[in-house]
């Protein structure tokens, strides 16, 4: 049965499965009042069009089971209500049949369950594509690979017990015959100040957890560890070291497990582990400032650290509270003062983890790389962060949300395409859509030399004493007059007193959001002292090792600055993506309490606001609202035409002609393309379905009087 017909004599109660079909389609109370209908009922899915909007139910409802896999599997994309599984088999079946390479963008904000989504569109193309026995070595490792990435990824937030921290694209390649053959993964932006810090409620990585929970003695005495959280600096710094619904023990083992299946070593695992664990003792370094020097309170930590890093203590030691000066040639050993070392600590167990989980990364892949050479397309899977707007919002925002702009340009970009490619392919003329194109956003913040980024990293480049004061006022003299700018100094009246002097504010196309400089520069710079990295480089631990090469020390250019790198990964990003075919998921949070059935219409309405998804809907609408293939039109319909009623033999669009002729559909309501029929608002198909539903009882009511009669 066609979903939409399906819910047109339920969509009082339970709501329309596909927004196109809302009578006021510009109403945002419309849409939610909708959203909520079929929440309510259980049924957390529903249609923009092609694309899914799902709304968290923080409960299992058995949505994802081999019976629900067998619902969707070959079947059209709107033969079956609403889900996740008909957007991957879509996906699935376009990729072979039209032998195109496909992606599923999936946003919303932290909790919304976009990871979820991810993960079961990738059991669903594990499970339902095709099968043969070789092909099931790569199908684990796609699968085990996520328990490691999120070990190692994701962390315990306030906003969701297993946020991710980093962004993943991750393909699925298949061969000719549509078996999965490999996989990709590309990662962007770790949040790694988390293993230094964390807020209130919050916790570090999962991993550091899991190992002290899992591993058993003999472990945790080769690592110097002892089994409460608790007394290490770096995992208590949130003063929230377990949580309820997670069972780090359990998880270790299944991570452990995981790591085996995906090829590493055990001298691998055991190496990876030993940092983890370094990084642990490294938090219980601290110092001591004996005049400006800092000295090291406790020996033993370090010493700890040189251990599992099998690097030199002494070298270790100089460089956690020295720095060499170059000066004329001549190089010179200054001390660092008590903050400066802390400083230097932080640093380096920043880039340690981060360049381990790098390093992971490539390792899963070459675990996932496709050996044969036989790949022919794939199916990309984006979980990257939501929009995210906090009481205070620094630099880590500033790139996550420009990497939504990116997104949203992208989604706007590719919808349009793709709904003037389909009237064009079906012939029918092209009616130009108006809307909010974000790109004015997106180059305020990355235009060379002109955008916030290049102005950025010129104020770091600067000699003498740049601060993150200086760079902001080399932003308003650069952009402050720009219509989605907005700063102390360059703003109104009104406008000034929301903002303090290290702030500025950015008009996205979700909101507003007013970032604090402070700190802009020093992340953007991101250094790590070279006394440091050359500590590192004497590391007998492959992994490290190989995360800090000798010839890195050569290399004479600046590092590429964190902001830049971002850019150039995402344009990246977004070139592979443009030339894919993409399908979209937008993923809604109910409430802020991970609380199953609770529907929260003002938090509710601001992610429909910043997922576009009104202007989506309206994009949708603009042309015509519901379209359908003829033969599924005709044949639903035909007993509303005496010509078509009860069976036609001609062509199906002439049979749609008959049946819209008898319905006396004015010309201006309706298309015909070249294999379906276009229906400009959906009061006429409601209208059209009416009329079959009476049909239906009268002929019904006919058959049995008949029955009777006899
Ligand atoms: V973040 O940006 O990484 O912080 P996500 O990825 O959007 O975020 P996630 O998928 O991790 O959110 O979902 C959060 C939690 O909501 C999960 O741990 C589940 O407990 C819950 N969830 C999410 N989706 C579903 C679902 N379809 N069914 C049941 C769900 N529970
Ligand atoms: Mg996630």
């Amino acid at each position: 049965m066609d979903h939409v017909e399906g819910a047109l004599s339920a969509r009082d109660r339970v709501g329309v499965l596909d927004f196109v079909l809302l009578e006021n389609y510009r109403s945002e109370d419309a849409f939610i009042e909708n959203l909520r209908k079929r929440f309510q009922h259980n049924l957390i899915y529903t249609y923009i069009g092609p694309v899914v909007v799902s709304v968290n139910p923080y409960r299992d409802l058995k949505l994802y089971t081999p019976e629900q896999m067998q619902i969707y599997r070959g079947v059209n994309f709107y033969e079956a209500p609403p889900h996740i599984f008909a957007t991957a088999d879509n996906a699935y079946r376009s990729m072979r049949g039209e032998a195109r390479d496909q992606c599923v963008l999936i946003s919303g904000e932290s909790g919304a369950g976009k990871t979820e989504a991810s993960k079961k569109m990738l059991q669903y193309l594990a499970v339902c594509s095709t099968h043969s026995h070789d092909v099931d070595r790569i199908k684990d490792r796609l699968i085990l690979s996520n328990p490691v990435l999120e070990a190692f990824g994701n962390a315990k937030t306030i906003r969701n017990d297993n946020s991710s921290r980093f962004g993943k694209y991750m393909d699925v390649q298949f061969d000719y015959k549509g078996a999965p053959v490999g996989g990709h993964i590309l990662n962007y932006l770790l949040e790694k100040s988390r293993v230094v810090q964390q807020a209130e409620g919050e916790r570090s990585f999962h991993i550091f957890y899991q190992l002290l929970a899992g591993a058993d003695q003999d472990l945790l005495d080769t690592f110097f560890l002892e089994r409460r959280p608790d007394s290490y600096a770096y995992l208590s710094k949130g003063n929230c070291t377990r949580v309820s619904s997670i069972d780090d023990k359990a998880d270790f083992k299944t991570v452990y497990n995981a790591l085996k299946v995906i090829d590493f070593t055990q001298e691998e695992i055991e190496e990876l582990l030993s940092i983890v664990a370094s990084i642990i003792h490294l938090g219980d370094v601290v110092f001591t400032s004996d005049g400006d020097r800092a000295g090291i309170i406790d020996a033993m930590p370090v010493n700890r650290v040189a251990r599992l890093l099998q690097c030199p203590e002494e070298i270790l030691e100089k460089a956690l509270t020295h720095r060499t000066i170059v000066a004329k040639g001549e190089k010179l050993l200054s001390p660092l003062n008590e903050d400066q070392a802390a400083y230097a600590r932080d640093a380096l167990s920043k880039a340690v983890y981060d360049r381990m989980f790098t390093w992971l990364v490539q390792k899963i892949n070459t675990s996932l790389a496709n050996k044969e050479q036989y790949r022919k397309h794939v199916i990309g899977l984006l979980d990257i962060y939501g929009f995210e707007v906090f009481q205070k919002n620094s630099f880590e925002q500033f790139c996550i949300n420009f990497c939504n702009e990116k997104l949203q340009q992208l989604f706007i970009e590719l919808t349009l395409k793709s709904e003037q490619e389909e009237y064009l392919s079906e012939g029918i003329e092209w009616e130009p859509i108006a809307y909010f194109n974000n790109k004015i956003i997106c180059d305020l913040v990355e235009e060379r030399h002109r955008g916030i980024i290049s102005i950025l990293d010129e104020e770091c480049l600067l000699p003498g004493d740049p601060t993150d004061l200086t760079f902001l006022a080399k932003l308003e003299n650069a952009v402050g007059e720009h219509p989605h700018f907005v700063s102390h100094r360059t703003g109104d009246v009104q406008t000034r007193k929301t903002l303090d002097r290290d702030e500025f504010r950015l008009r996205h196309y979700a909101g507003d959001v007013t970032y604090s400089v402070t700190g802009f520069l020093d992340k953007n710079n991101d250094l790590l002292y070279r006394d440091l990295k050359e500590a590192m480089c004497e590391s007998k631990n492959q992994v490290t090792s190989s995360c800090f090469p000798k010839s890195e020390l050569d290399d004479k250019k600046r590092p590429v600055t964190t902001a830049t790198q971002f850019k150039t990964s995402l344009n990246q990003l977004m070139a592979i993506l443009m030339k894919e075919e993409p399908s979209y998921v937008r993923c809604i949070k109910p409430n802020d309490n991970k609380m199953p059935g609770v529907f929260d219409p003002i938090l509710i309405r601001h992610q429909v606001k910043y997922l576009g998804l009104m202007e989506n809907l309206r994009v949708r609408r603009a042309g015509f609202a519901y379209r359908r293939p003829y033969e599924a039109f005709l044949n639903r319909y035909k007993c509303l035409c005496k010509d078509t009623w009860p069976n036609y033999y001609g062509k199906p669009k002439d049979g749609v002609e008959l049946l819209c002729q008898s319905m006396e559909y004015r010309h201006d309501e309706y298309r015909l393309g070249n294999t379906k029929i276009f229906i400009r608002l959906p009061k006429t198909l409601f209208a059209t379905e009416d009329a079959f539903q009476l049909k239906k009882h009268d002929l019904a009511t006919t058959i049995q009087a008949t029955y009777k009669g006899h």
